[in-house]
């Protein structure tokens, strides 16, 4: 793959990704044709408002989700692998902050992505505010393992209007990064479709790696388009062979 890049080997690198990386493992976006959103309102199971309102349907979304994740047919892709592989063989930082609550990175070899908006299979108190693995489905009267009080569960997963996880680890990452790089995301949801901008602003060089060019393309120094399977893996070689 062609690109314009010429970084030091130790040079860091903040890598973004969004619900597109896991599009080929069998787990569906927000806002494709086929997604999420294109069958239930955002409003009525991502939000706290929601939660209050109808628990048992938001516990019922993501306990779907929850089952889905887990089918034996739903595993890591060669995006996953590749971006596993910069991390081992890159010398500079490496930060990969994901938007999905999957955890594919993880399985795919990742060792710490980022989860900004939570993750699918861990569930918090709101009681006691412990998080625990949960890989089950929850209820409206699941009992906190910790404080051992029922109907304070909820996923530990970040809803609209509720602040992402470890933001000032994110920005203060952009600020440093030779290279931010996007992947697999439509550029739609705040804060993180911001960082383009915070990353360019600070002097890095900035690649968008989509299925096609997302609504934030032009604000990128660089873009490569087709499924993250086969551009993800060329990109990380091209990066690599620079060596
Ligand atoms: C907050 C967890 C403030 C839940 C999610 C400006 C600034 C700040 C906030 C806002 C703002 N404007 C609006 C807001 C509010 C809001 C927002 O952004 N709304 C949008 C709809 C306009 N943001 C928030 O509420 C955030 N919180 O701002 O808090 C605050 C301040 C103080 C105190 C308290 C609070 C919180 C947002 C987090 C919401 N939770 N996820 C769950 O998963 O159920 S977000 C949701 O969208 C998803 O989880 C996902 O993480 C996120 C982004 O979606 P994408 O990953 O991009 O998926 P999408 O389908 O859109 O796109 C897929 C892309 O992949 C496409 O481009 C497609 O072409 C591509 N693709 C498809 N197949 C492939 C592929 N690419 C490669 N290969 C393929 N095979």
């Amino acid at each position: 793959m062609p690109t314009n890049i010429r970084l030091p080997r130790d040079a860091r690198i903040v890598i973004l990704t969004g619900a597109g990386i896991s599009r080929e493992s069998g787990l569906h976006t927000f806002r494709d044709a086929d997604g999420i959103w294109a069958k239930v309102r955002l409003e009525d199971v991502a939000t706290p408002e929601a939660f209050v309102r109808d628990p048992a349907q938001v516990q019922a979304f993501y306990n779907t989700r929850r089952r889905d994740l887990q089918d034996r047919n739903v595993q890591p892709n060669a995006a996953h692998a590749a971006l596993a592989r910069l991390e081992r063989e890159w010398r500079g930082e490496v930060l990969l902050v994901t938007q999905n609550i999957d955890d594919l990175h993880e399985r795919g070899g990742s060792r710490h992505p980022l989860h900004m908006h939570g993750e699918l299979l861990k569930a918090r108190c709101q009681y006691c505010d412990h998080v625990v693995e949960e890989r089950g489905d929850l209820s409206v009267e699941s009992a906190c393992p910790h404080c051992g009080l029922p109907g304070g569960m909820r996923p530990h997963v970040v809803w609209f209007g509720e602040m992402p996880l470890e933001m000032e680890r994110i920005y203060g990452a952009l600020a440093e990064c030779d290279l931010f790089v996007s992947i697999g995301t439509s550029g739609n949801v705040y804060p993180a479709a911001g960082f383009v901008a915070e990353a360019r602003a600070h002097g890095a060089h900035t690649v968008e790696l989509n299925l096609e060019p997302s609504d934030g393309a032009r604000a990128f120094a660089e873009g490569h388009y087709g499924p993250a399977t086969e551009v993800v893996p060329a990109f990380v070689d091209a990066l690599l062979q620079q060596g």
